[in-house]
């Protein structure tokens, strides 16, 4: 076990003696699978600034922080077994436990509608049942990924090429003939510096977080399918909530969703800061894109089906894709 862990079962161990079951305010310790300060926890650290302002003697929130305190790829595990009672996350680092969490990057639909039409109460409910957690909120669906290489190609063919990925795009890179090699993001930076890999994958956004633009040399497009962060609940904890500390938490997490809007401007102008650094795009013109997405999308859904035979089919179906 790494010190990190050590020090939240500490304070996990600490919380839970020290708020009475009476109280009329609950403290919950959330943790991040992804750097501190960075793309996909920020919009999150935006949440919990509101919960902690919004929320004044009904429930706060104690960030216990990043990769440092649990590693990414054990988050999903952390929630579900209450070493964490909250956590910024996305799908790709708990398939161990959920195979259908790789279907969320397939599913790219304002959350808005989400709620609206079943698809959000589905997912909750496969996180209730695998995860034991509530799904509180979904970020960054209109966040495309992409491929990044440090060799150019003139076709779509990742032949020799050994690229870092996660869940994500493990099945695309595979299927074009690449030798995928899953990595946290925390180890993306030396991957790359030492030449152990020849490319990653990754959103449109954050690569310039971690220094990753110093040892980026092109980004292929197109752009294909969507981010998924989710804000995960402990169900336990979830559960023994009343009604005012979830309205607290609900409100905050359709706040949440709705600074989805700000990705547009953010995806544009992330590709303009990419151009700026001298990374370059690998375009094989819109026939070849088209194919691929069309491609990068069966594959998904055929993974996730053979995975998840009983309930990827209504997933795919949720999606409409
Ligand atoms: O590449 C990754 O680590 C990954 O799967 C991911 C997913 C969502 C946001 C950022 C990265």
């Amino acid at each position: 076990m790494k010190p990190g862990i050590l020090t939240l079962l500490a304070t996990a161990i600490a919380a839970t003696f020290a708020v009475p079951a009476s109280a009329q305010q609950v403290t919950l310790r959330a943790v991040t699978a992804f750097a501190e300060g960075t793309q996909f926890s920020k919009n999150f650290e935006r949440f919990i600034e509101k919960v902690n302002q919004d929320g004044k003697g009904v429930i706060q929130i104690n960030y216990i922080g990043g990769p440092r305190a649990v590693p990414p790829f054990e988050v999903g595990n952390a929630v579900r077994t209450k070493v964490a009672d909250m956590a910024n996350v996305t799908g790709a680092f708990y398939t161990n436990l959920m195979p259908e969490a790789d279907a969320l990057k397939l599913i790219g639909k304002p959350m808005s509608e989400q709620r609206k039409d079943g698809t959000w109460a589905f997912i909750n409910e496969l996180h209730n049942k695998k995860l034991n957690s509530h799904y509180l909120a979904r970020q960054f669906h209109n966040v495309p990924f992409h491929i990044y290489l440090n060799k150019k190609i003139d076709k779509l063919d990742f032949s020799g090429l050994k690229i870092r990925v996660t869940p994500v795009y493990r099945d695309i890179v595979q299927a074009l003939g690449g030798t995928p090699i899953t990595t946290p993001p925390g180890e993306v930076f030396t991957a790359l510096e030492r030449g152990v890999v020849d490319g990653y994958g990754w959103p449109v956004s954050g690569i310039f977080d971690l220094g990753w633009d110093k040892v980026t040399k092109f980004r292929m497009e197109p752009p294909f399918y969507a981010v998924d962060v989710g804000v995960l609940v402990n169900l336990d904890v979830w559960n023994g909530l009343n009604d005012a500390q979830r309205k607290v938490l609900n409100d905050a997490a359709v706040w949440l969703e709705a600074l989805d809007s700000e990705n547009v401007a953010a995806n544009k102008s992330e590709v303009e800061r990419q151009t700026k650094a001298g990374i370059g795009p690998i375009d094989f013109g819109p026939e070849e894109s088209k194919r691929f997405l069309e491609r990068a999308r069966d594959i998904g859904w055929e993974s996730v089906i053979k995975r998840a035979p009983d309930t990827g089919p209504k997933l795919r179906q949720l999606a409409g894709n």
